[in-house]
C-alpha cells in the first residue's frame, strides 16, 4: 500500500475554510501531517483516556464549520497546530515543540462537557473539551498556541507552574498564543490581544483575558506587587501579558484590526511599542536562553533586557524599550 501526502480541505468550527495537509494510505485519508512531524488528530468520543481514534476517511474534506459536525473541531485542532509549527519554524527557526522535528498529536471531544483544553508533556499531546453543553468545543487558535507553548516553556525554561514563574509560564503562552493568531492572520479569527475571545467560555461573549489591561478580567494583576505570586497564574500572569502589549504595542488608546485597546502604565509613561515582530524575538530568546524553573518578575526584566541587548545592542531603542515597558508595570 502506497502512502503519500495529500491537500484536503477543512471547515472548522472557528478556523472556518482551511487547506490541511493529509495522509492518503492505500485509498484511506487520515489527518495526519507528514510535512510537519506527523502530527495528527484523534476522537476521543467523549472518553477521558487513551490515544483516541485516527480520523480517517475516504474523501479528503473535513467538517461544516458546525460544532454539531464532530470532524469541526478536529479541522480547527489540525490547523491550530499547523499553525503552531509553522509559528515557531517561521520565526524562530524552532523545529517543534522539542525542536527534534517531531509533531504533537491532538486529541478532540474530551469528556463530557469539558470546559477546557490542556497540553500534557508524558503523552507529548494536546487536549480539547467540547465545552457546555457539548456545544462550545476549546478549539480556538489561539487556545491551540497557548497549550503547545506550554509544551515549549517546559522543554525550554521549564518555569516552574506557581508563583511568579507559573505566572510568567501562563503569560508565555498567552504571548504567543496571541503571536500564532498574528501569523495565521484569519478573517474568522481576526488576530488580537485577547484571549479565547471565540469560544464564550464566560456565557457572556466576553474573552478569557486581556493583555492590553488585564484586570478587565475581573482578577488579573496590571502591575507587579509583592503579593503578586500568590494568585493563581492565571491571574499572575497579567503582569507580563501587559509588559508585552506594552513592548509590541505601546501605551493609550490604539485600535488593531477592528479591536479598540486601551492600555495603561503604572507610572503613567506614555509608551511607544515596537512592534510584535521585534517584541516576539525577545520574549522568545529570553525564555530559550535567559529564563530559568525559578525565574521570577525581576530576574524576567533581567532576562529580557539580555536577550534585547544581544538582538539589538544595549543603546538601542529595542533595550531602552524593554526597560520602560517593565517600569510600566511596576518590575523595576
Ligand atoms: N487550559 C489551562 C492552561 O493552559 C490548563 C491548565 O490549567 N494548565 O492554563
Ligand atoms: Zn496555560
Ligand atoms: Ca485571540
Amino acid at each position: 500500500i502506497e502512502t503519500a501526502n495529500a491537500t484536503g480541505t477543512g471547515n472548522g468550527v472557528f478556523v472556518g475554510n482551511v487547506s490541511l495537509t493529509t495522509t492518503l494510505t492505500g485509498s484511506t485519508y487520515t489527518l495526519k501531517d507528514a510535512t510537519r512531524g506527523n502530527q495528527y488528530t484523534t476522537t476521543l468520543a467523549n472518553k477521558t483516556s487513551g490515544s483516541g481514534t485516527l480520523y480517517s476517511k475516504t474523501t479528503n474534506s473535513w467538517g461544516n464549520g458546525l460544532a454539531s459536525n464532530k470532524e469541526s473541531a478536529a479541522v480547527d485542532a489540525q490547523y491550530g497546530a499547523a499553525v503552531t509549527w509553522d509559528f515557531y519554524k517561521n520565526t524562530f527557526g524552532r523545529n517543534g515543540i522539542r525542536n527534534d522535528g517531531v509533531g504533537a498529536y491532538s486529541r478532540v471531544h474530551y469528556g463530557s462537557n469539558y470546559v477546557n483544553a490542556f497540553w500534557d508533556d508524558s503523552c507529548f499531546c494536546m487536549t480539547y473539551g467540547d465545552g457546555a453543553s457539548n456545544t462550545h468545543p476549546l478549539t480556538e487558535l489561539d487556545v491551540s498556541g497557548h497549550e503547545m507553548s506550554h509544551g515549549v516553556t517546559s522543554n525550554t525554561a521549564g518555569l516552574n507552574y506557581s508563583g511568579e514563574s507559573g505566572g510568567l509560564n501562563e503569560a508565555t503562552s498567552d504571548i504567543f498564543g496571541s503571536m500564532v493568531e498574528f501569523y495565521a492572520n484569519l478573517s474568522k479569527d481576526v488576530p488580537d490581544y485577547l484571549i479565547g475571545e471565540l469560544i464564550d467560555i464566560n456565557g457572556n461573549g466576553t474573552p478569557l483575558r486581556y493583555m492590553d489591561k488585564p484586570s478587565k478580567d475581573g482578577a488579573s494583576a496590571d502591575y507587579w506587587s509583592s503579593t503578586v505570586g500568590n494568585k493563581d497564574v492565571h491571574y499572575s500572569s497579567g503582569v507580563a501579558n501587559h509588559f508585552f502589549y506594552l513592548l509590541a504595542e505601546g501605551s493609550g488608546a490604539k485600535t488593531i484590526n477592528g479591536v479598540s485597546y486601551n492600555s495603561p502604565t503604572y507610572n503613567g509613561a506614555t509608551l511607544t511599542g515596537i512592534g510584535r515582530a521585534q517584541a516576539q524575538q525577545i520574549w522568545y530568546r529570553a525564555l530559550t536562553v535567559y529564563m530559568t524553573s525559578t525565574t521570577n518578575y525581576k530576574a524576567a526584566r533581567t532576562a529580557t533586557l539580555n536577550a534585547a541587548k544581544d538582538l539589538y545592542g544595549s543603546t538601542s531603542t529595542q533595550y531602552n524599550a524593554v526597560a520602560a515597558a517593565w517600569t510600566g508595570v511596576n518590575v523595576n
